[in-house]
């Protein structure tokens, strides 16, 4: 259970905290939609003699991507194919992906959205006259499963009314998990490897942001899915504005770092997600371009994307930029195109596609086409409703601008970085897409470290996921970690650090603090230390300047990708001195090291890949345009915990799915 708020403020660390130790079979880290997939399905495999925790940062009901609730579920294929799916995500993610993972999921994934509509989540449908039925007014039509048509927006996306999507989803995973296995507010820090086995996961060490107590917990199977990376740019967001970002903020990396630090394999780092929003409200533009089928437009009010220019720029990378939905990075990629030219900003014509829908409709009709735009924020992103009526903004009458975003580091959505993990266990799926385990045996899901699983945004190579396939790996990884708890089950996972040595690394910067804090009067201001914030900003200030940020219009250079990595170099020694004065502090000094540890990667991978894959999303100026005769295939690496040294190199991409 979350231990609640306390009134009186921050709870000031101590030097010493509680220490609580436990051994359970399997460990989920995270609580966010993959965390509650495993979470639902992991007890109908689980022995009864055996064990499983979950363990979050925060409080499952409002945790992860989906706390503030989503308009719609991006990934349900229903009439479509699994094999269509992956030529869909292959196509948005430049040729480039895990064809057995994708296709794996698209096999799953509908039976998570009709579980979701079974607890509660209202889906819109369509009636046979073709209107729209949202709201419980939906369920007059029957349920997905059995046969009624949802709402399409594209041809994967439907619509939904998602304001409580995440306690939905939350609530099923609970009950289904027992709360006696759930501990909310604990934040993971680092894990252990086992010490008879170099590659073998044996345990997490987090801490509570509400009592001062470090936890130690044993394992023989883990899930990590914390979720992906955010505000590791500077965003656009800054001053008043401070805290608002597309992704959640509180997704701080701990997937990637987590797991690269005990040696798991990376793959496609490189890949990031810069998405295109509504300027400072962040609102997201899918609803916008497919059910409203809205156009944007230049600053002269002209429709750039369908321009003989931008049709020229998008032959240059064929065939992705030529097929029939442009791929997201290249739609930034023109809008970018135009505002270089000095034909900014971008604007989306929401008056006209809003009058063009109305057309067919009536007084009723209008109003309630009107109160679905608003909803779509409402549901998803309020903030961005907040500031259309700060602005005076009605879509019906004015329009709103939209803007490619600071970069965000994500696998479940348009981008794909993250873990290299093992594909399923079929003849057709290629034998180096296999992880084997110490026993010969392959587990789909698993890192390269033998028991460590991903899901969601930590599966790489796989993007387009979304939260209906994130809540289905979760389940899939389940499934597999509890197979492999159980033919370990003789496996006592062993510590190579003792308590002491854990605690004083988790509770390193409060000691930092409580040695040096008395020097000086004003508590921030100390040369013995550095506080969480202001290395945060010394962390967007490197990123956003060298490391193809909004600074630069996304763009890097061999020497700039050298300055940072020196840049960053020195941070990680410096983070040697954070100091953490309350708890709320210590998590941002934890956050921080996580967030500097998974920037580092991502751009090691761009150093490294002599090419630009995804215009749009970054430009390597030094290496334009696509090479596909030398970087046709997946950019991995690897972290030596032994040796604190990375290995980058290329793997082999197999296609699976004929075009
Ligand atoms: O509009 C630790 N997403 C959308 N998905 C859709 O299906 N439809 C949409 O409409 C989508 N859009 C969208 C989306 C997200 C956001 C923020 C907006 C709009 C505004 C994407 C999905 O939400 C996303 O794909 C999934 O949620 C990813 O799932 P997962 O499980 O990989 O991540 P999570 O849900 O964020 O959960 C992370 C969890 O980890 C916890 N955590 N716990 C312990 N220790 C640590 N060190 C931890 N670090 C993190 C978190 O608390 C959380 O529980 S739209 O843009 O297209
Ligand atoms: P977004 O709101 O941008 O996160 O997008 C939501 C969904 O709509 C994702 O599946 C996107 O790939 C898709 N999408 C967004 N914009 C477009 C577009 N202009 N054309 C095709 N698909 C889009």
């Amino acid at each position: 259970m979350a231990l609640p708020n306390k009134p009186l403020g921050e709870i000031k660390a101590v030097r010493d905290p509680e220490v609580e130790e436990r051994e359970v079979d399997c460990l989920i880290v995270g609580g966010g939609m993959a965390a509650c997939g495993a979470a639902f399905e992991i007890k109908k495999w689980l022995p009864d003699d055996m064990s499983v925790l979950l363990v979050d940062k925060a409080a499952m009901e409002r945790s992860g991507a989906v706390a503030q609730g989503l308009s719609a579920i991006n990934t349900y294929i229903g009439e479509n194919t699994p094999d269509d799916y992956v030529r869909m995500v292959r196509n948005d993610l430049m040729g480039i992906v895990r064809e057995d993972l994708i296709f794996d999921l698209g096999c799953h994934v509908d039976d998570s959205v009709h579980l979701f509509e079974e607890w509660g989540l209202p889906i819109w449908k369509k009636t046979p006259e073709g209107k729209n039925l949202d709201g419980k007014k939906g369920l007059k039509m029957g349920t997905l499963k059995d046969g009624a048509t949802p709402v399409r927006t594209g041809k994967w996306q439907i619509m939904i009314n998602g304001e409580s999507y995440k306690r939905i989803v939350a609530e099923a995973a609970k009950k289904a998990l027992g709360d006696e296995n759930i501990l909310e507010r604990i934040f993971i820090v680092e894990l252990l490897l086992d010490a008879n086995n170099p590659n073998q996961i044996a345990g997490a060490v987090g801490f509570s942001v509400r009592e001062n107590k470090v936890y130690i917990i044993k394992c023989k199977s883990m899930l990590v899915a914390c979720g992906g990376a955010v505000n590791i740019y500077q965003p656009r967001s800054v001053g008043e504005g401070k805290g608002r970002a597309w992704y959640p903020v509180w997704n701080s990396g701990s997937t990637y770092t987590l797991c690269m630090r005990v040696g798991a394999e990376l793959t496609m780092m490189e890949n990031r997600f810069t998405p295109a929003r509504f300027k400072d409200g962040y609102g997201p533009v899918g609803a916008w371009f497919l059910l409203f089928k809205a156009k944007t437009l230049n600053g002269l009010g002209e429709p750039y994307a369908t321009s003989e220019a931008a049709k020229k720029e998008l032959e240059k990378y064929a065939p992705y930029g030529t097929a029939a939905i442009t791929p997201t990075c290249l739609r930034n990629h023109l809008m970018l195109f135009e505002m270089k030219e000095g034909r900014g900003p971008i604007i989306m014509d929401t008056v006209t596609a809003l009058a063009e829908l109305g057309k067919t409709m009536d007084k009723k009709e209008l109003k309630h086409l009107e109160a679905e735009a608003w909803e779509d924020f409402l549901d998803m992103t309020c903030g961005q409703a907040n500031l259309w009526c700060a602005t005076n903004t009605e879509p019906e009458k004015k329009n709103s601008e939209i803007m490619p975003t600071e970069p965000y580091l994500l696998g479940s959505h348009s981008g794909c970085c993250g873990l290299w993990v093992s594909g399923p266990d079929y003849d057709w799926v290629p034998d180096s897409y296999k992880v084997k385990a110490d026993n010969g045996k392959v587990y789909k899901q698993m890192t390269t470290v033998y028991g460590l699983f991903t899901a969601g945004d930590g599966v790489g190579g796989s993007g387009h996921k979304f939260s209906s396939g994130s809540h289905s790996e979760g389940r899939i990884a389940a499934k597999q970690m509890v197979r492999y708890a159980v033919d370990h089950k003789d496996y006592t996972p062993t510590l190579k650090m003792s308590t002491d040595e854990i605690v004083d690394m988790v509770y390193k910067p409060v000691r930092v603090f409580l040695d040096h804090c008395e020097y000086t009067t004003a508590v921030d201001v100390n040369p013995n230390y550095i506080k969480p914030n202001g290395m945060m900003y010394r962390l967007m200030k490197a990123t956003h300047e060298y490391g193809a940020g909004t600074a630069t219009f996304y763009q890097t250079t061999s020497k700039c990708l050298e300055i940072v990595m020196d840049l960053l170099q020195v941070m990680r020694e410096d983070c040697e001195k954070m100091a953490a004065g309350d708890l709320h502090e210590l998590l941002r000094a934890w956050e921080i090291i996580h967030r500097i540890w998974t920037v580092e990667s991502h751009l090691r991978h761009i150093q490294f890949r002599k090419e630009t894959r995804y215009p749009g999303f970054y430009y390597q100026s030094d290496h334009p345009g696509q090479d596909d005769e030398n970087w046709f295939c997946f950019v991995n690496s690897k972290y030596d915990p032994e040796k604190g040294e990375w290995d980058i190199f290329k793997k082999e991409y197999v296609k699976i799915i004929p075009d």
